[in-house]
């Protein structure tokens, strides 16, 4: 009798041959203040967890502990005009960007000042604001939406960079050669960037992809296709750096690969070991954490521990904040539900002609609406 095997691959934790030019970025990063985003994002992750073990947080949640220098340093060569799209694994983004850490875990709690207004939740962070255009649930639904919103910005003449991140996981899907298909006729100013944390679930990269090396697939779109160490702050930020000036004044759509790890399992309900070794897991929390490496460059650089000492104080603080911000905040009230469903502000009357009844209050809406033209 045949039988199936689950075979596993372990994913060494070492740091990858990167595959870019050299890039020396237009500003050089800010190595502290990316140590700072990096240990708040980790800090309110880790906030996270426990308040989804005390059931405050509820549907779903994943973690992104042991990215956030492949978060950080992509976001942080964004300009201000820029526009972000991103997958469910949300919350490094939202933080980095600058939504405050309250906004971000009202929105978690569900509650009416979170940055989605209650109404998404840890995988639909927005901020249109910071031109954080969201987390996306669906596998790949970002990746049309992010060509399109680079189609507008052209259309209307705009220089601006989108950074549409995806998963590993979602290189195979339909949009993905959709987007990037249009991207390249079109020439369109996207960088997709590809965060290879090795696993889509629990299925690994090379179980999964008969091309593992996923920036090697922009060549089917004759697009620069870059790998990047995405433990290196610093290596992330200058190859998002090259590209995203790229895309921005030369219309350059590319593929980046950050090559990365997630500490956590896929999300708060998979403990993360049912395919992986601990002793993987353990390897890459030792030698290859985004923090560690980047506050050792400091140190090495002569900033002080107590410097560092005092920037984790401040980001634990602030995550304090904004659990009590959180919990202060009150739930949407159900008369608001029909609110940001649609842009068109007379959302209610679509909503009105869905009540029960319906096709009565319909022709009601009909008649008053003529009435009023
Ligand atoms: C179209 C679609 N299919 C399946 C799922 C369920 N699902 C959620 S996350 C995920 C894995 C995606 O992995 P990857 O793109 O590598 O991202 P990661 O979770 O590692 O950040 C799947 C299959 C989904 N959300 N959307």
């Amino acid at each position: 009798m045949a039988t199936t095997s689950r075979r596993t691959t372990s994913r060494a934790a070492r740091r990858p041959e990167a595959v870019a030019a050299a890039h020396v970025p237009q500003r050089p990063l800010d190595l502290l203040a990316a140590v700072r985003d990096m240990m708040l994002i980790r800090l309110f992750e880790q906030e996270t967890e426990r308040q989804y073990k005390r059931a405050r947080i509820g549907g779903y949640c994943h973690l992104a502990i042991g990215q956030e220098a492949a978060t950080v340093g992509a976001v942080a060569a964004l300009r201000p005009e820029d526009k972000l799209l991103t997958s469910y694994r949300s919350h490094g983004f939202a933080l980095a960007r600058g939504t405050s850490p309250e906004a971000v875990m009202a929105e978690l709690f569900g509650r009416k000042d979170g940055c989605a207004a209650g109404r998404g939740g840890s995988m639909h962070l927005l901020d249109p604001a910071r031109g954080y255009l969201g987390g996306w649930g669906i596998v790949a639904g970002q990746l049309p939406i992010a060509t399109g919103v680079a189609l507008a910005a052209v259309k209307r003449g705009e220089k601006v960079a989108v950074l549409c991140e995806l998963g590993d996981g979602a290189v195979n899907m339909g949009a993905w050669h959709e987007a990037l298909n249009l991207a390249a006729i079109w020439r369109l100013p996207v960088v997709f960037t590809v965060f290879n944390n090795g696993y889509g679930m629990g299925t690994s990269v090379e179980q999964s992809s008969a091309e593992p090396e996923v920036y090697k697939r922009a060549a089917a779109f004759r697009m620069p296709g870059e790998r990047v160490d995405g433990q290196d702050v610093e290596d992330v930020y200058a190859a998002a750096d090259a590209l995203l000036s790229r895309a921005r004044e030369q219309r350059q759509p590319a593929v980046l690969e950050v090559m990365t790890y997630r500490l956590r399992g896929h999300s708060v309900a998979d403990a993360g070991t049912a395919y992986r070794t601990r002793e993987e897991v353990a390897e890459w929390a030792d030698q290859r954490d985004p923090i560690a490496l980047a506050t050792a460059k400091l140190l090495d650089a002569g900033v002080a521990q107590d410097e560092l000492d005092r920037v984790a104080r401040e980001a634990q603080a602030a995550v304090d904040a904004a659990v009590a911000f959180a919990e202060a905040s009150p739930m949407p009230s159900a008369d608001t539900l029909a609110e940001f469903v649609y842009g068109d502000p007379r959302s209610g009357e679509q909503f009105a002609r869905m009540a029960p009844g319906a096709p009565a209050g319909e022709a009601a809406i009909v008649a008053q609406l003529q009435e009023a033209s």
